[in-house]
């Protein structure tokens, strides 16, 4: 079996219920956690977008969302029914430059600085399962971003929500020619 872990992309309030709540979200969050149970002595990494609360990607400086993951609140959070899986060294932060949007988990940082991708290559991770929110966005950006740098990636559909139905369905098939697995 090749070294795996799963990302979960974004699983925070304001993507669930607040803000942006998205589509499919609440679902996302309780397939997530039948994902990490199922699969148990996985590692989990958790991606979540933290904003300054001045961050270009809002209405307010011109950005095309409203104010949402605003460090320090609540709508930053991640979702309670995951916390007892989450650990601080595998929690990574981005979006947290106010000048620059970032969807790819790929490049946030934890607590101590080091990058999602420098952990996944401390870990010998090979296979990534990707879950969360948005389909669209943060977690076709970060899917991506991982398969260009290597690692084989699998999508589980199940556990994702989006910001359009539409677009979540546009976007599967795209990912799915790029090389990445759905499941
Ligand atoms: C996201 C829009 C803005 C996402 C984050 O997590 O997909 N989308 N910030
Ligand atoms: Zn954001």
């Amino acid at each position: 079996m090749m070294n795996t872990a799963i990302i979960v992309v974004d699983e925070l309030y304001d993507f669930i219920d607040g803000s942006m709540a998205c589509g499919h979200a609440a679902e996302a969050v309780e397939e997530t956690v039948n994902l990490i149970r199922k699969n148990h002595s996985l590692p989990v990494l958790f991606v979540c977008d933290h904003h300054p609360a001045n961050h270009s990607s809002f209405v307010e400086q011109g950005g095309p969302w409203p104010p949402h993951c605003v460090a320090g609140t609540h709508g930053g959070d991640i979702h309670e029914a995951l916390h007892p899986f989450v650990q601080e060294e595998l929690t990574f932060f981005k979006g947290c430059d106010p000048a620059v949007e970032q969807y790819s988990g790929f490049d946030g940082h934890n607590a101590a600085g080091q990058s999602l991708a420098e952990v996944l290559g401390l870990l010998e991770v090979e296979l990534v399962y990707v879950v969360g929110i948005a389909t669209e966005y943060c977690v076709r950006n970060t899917a991506e971003d991982l398969l260009r740098a290597g690692f084989k990636v699998s999508v589980i559909k199940d556990c994702l929500g989006y910001v359009t139905l539409d677009g979540h369905e546009a976007v599967l098939p795209e990912l799915e020619a790029e090389g990445i697995r759905l499941i």
